[in-house]
């Protein structure tokens, strides 16, 4: 008998996203693509830079008011953390839940199993009263069914990621998991604020290197999953800050003018001298924008916890 493989599964999943990128005029790949094992741990090693202030500065909010925002949340909760990554600030939370109830669930979503098996990894063993039970999935695409869980849910959207979706797309989701929420459900947000340009500026141009790294992978990784022949010495990593638009941008720029051949996409692409790939935005918020990005979401916004120099803030809202 022959056996037919399914043809969808012998294509990378990157294929069709990296395929739309670089054909488009100006070409731009989107960020979800940094995160594969390589990406993901040079992630981690960007948030021990001495630039990078925001994971640290979040860390210590919620280290700060872990009680506080437990108590704002409500009684009887079970918590979910969309993308969760290794789950490594929530243990703040889960430590300040156990103080006020005997027994928590928690379920942290997240595309990547590894991401996953290392959030449980991670917890494992240290929280007797804790049961986690992971759910991989794209909660950017699809939203897991929330209502069903019992108790009262506290949905965490922690590490400014909402900074990573463009304006519609951050309204359109929050929309989302607004619709996902029962009656005295509650969401807990993440925002990079703005701040000096040159502190922006350096968290994404670390001196050692490391972000130029992580943005140069997204190419290593078109070579390694799409056979393709990138030489990452002739693109340089650019990341600015845009005032007029609140963000920091990040591309790869080409260093010569080149042509690219991505085999399994059977296509070459051309480079010219100084040509940009645009890799990611990353917004920076103000009380303002935070406040309109809600309401545009049909979110209510409740309290706002932030550092004495108001670098980050973590938002309570509620449908
Ligand atoms: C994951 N995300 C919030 C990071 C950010 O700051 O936008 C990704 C990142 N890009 C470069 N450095 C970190």
């Amino acid at each position: 008998m022959t056996v037919f493989r399914k043809a969808e599964l012998l294509i990378s999943p990157i294929a069709a996203d990296v395929l739309e990128g670089l054909s488009e005029q100006p070409k731009r790949l989107p960020p979800k693509l940094f995160y594969d094992a390589e990406g993901s741990r040079l992630f981690e090693e960007i948030t021990r830079t001495r630039e990078y202030y925001p994971t640290r500065t979040e860390r210590a909010i919620l280290q700060d008011f872990s009680g506080d925002i437990v108590r704002a949340a409500g009684s009887n909760l079970t918590l979910v953390e969309l993308g969760a990554g290794s789950a490594s600030k929530t243990r703040v939370l889960i430590r300040a839940i156990l103080c006020r109830q005997l027994r928590l669930d928690f379920h942290p979503v997240d595309v990547s199993p590894v991401a996953l098996q290392e959030a449980v990894r991670s917890l494992n063993g240290d929280f007797p009263r804790l049961h986690v039970t992971p759910i991989a999935a794209d909660y950017s695409r699809h939203l897991p069914e929330l209502r069903s869980q019992p108790g009262r849910k506290l949905v965490l959207f922690i590490g400014s990621t909402i900074g990573n979706f463009e304006p519609g797309e951050a309204t359109e989701f929050l929309g989302r998991v607004r619709a996902s929420l029962s009656t005295g459900d509650a969401l807990l947000l993440g925002f990079d604020m703005v701040k000096d340009p040159r502190v922006l500026h350096d968290a994404y141009n670390d001196a050692a290197g490391i972000t130029q790294r992580f943005n140069k992978n997204v190419l290593a990784r078109i070579n390694r999953e799409l056979g393709a022949a990138f030489d990452l010495d002739k693109f340089r990593h650019v990341a600015f800050w845009s005032a007029r638009k609140s963000r920091i941008e990040m591309h790869l720029e080409s260093l010569a003018d080149q042509s690219v051949s991505v085999p399994d996409l059977s296509r070459t692409f051309h480079f010219t001298l100084g040509e940009r790939i645009h890799t990611e935005n990353s917004y920076k918020f103000t009380p303002e924008s935070i406040a309109g990005l809600l309401k545009q979401s049909g979110l209510k916004l409740e309290k706002t916890w932030s550092d004495p120099r108001q670098w980050f803030s973590v938002v309570l809202a509620r449908s």
